[in-house]
């Protein structure tokens, strides 16, 4: 069965809440800000990774969640869905790729380079101001 809609709507901004924390901590080592930790950089890797398809495939742009709650949502993505799709798993692909970079310092940095392309591509294209 399917979440409520404000449930849906819920579910994938809480796992992009928890996502962008994990990417913060993952960027502030690439930056220095932080000390490089391989056991924290792994740990947050896999956090990135193991969330990055749930909104896809748990259910959570369903029909009535484009209004209702509080949604940046853009139209397109249910209008052009295949494309969104597309963006969505150009992400997913690139944070599953992560843990196995996040174990030094700069193939985590470039992993995560990579990364940021694909989430601002979901964002420029998907995410209303
Ligand atoms: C983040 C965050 C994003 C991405 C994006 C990368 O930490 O919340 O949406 O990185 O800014 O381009």
């Amino acid at each position: 069965a399917q979440a409520k809609p404000e449930d849906q709507i819920k579910y994938r901004q809480s796992a992009m809440t928890v996502t962008a924390r994990s990417v913060g901590v993952l960027s502030a080592m690439a930056k220095g800000d932080l000390p490089f930790n391989k056991e924290l950089a792994q740990r947050h890797a896999s956090t990135i990774a193991d969330l990055s398809d749930l909104p896809l495939t748990a259910g959570a742009y369903g029909p009535g969640t484009d209004k209702g709650a509080p949604t940046k949502a853009d139209p397109k993505i249910w209008s052009e869905a295949d494309k969104f799709k597309a963006a969505f798993d150009k992400f997913s692909t690139s944070a599953r790729s992560l843990p196995a970079a996040a174990g030094d310092l700069n193939s985590l940095k470039t992993a995560l380079a990579d990364l940021g392309k694909t989430c601002k591509g979901c964002h420029d294209d998907y995410r209303m101001k």
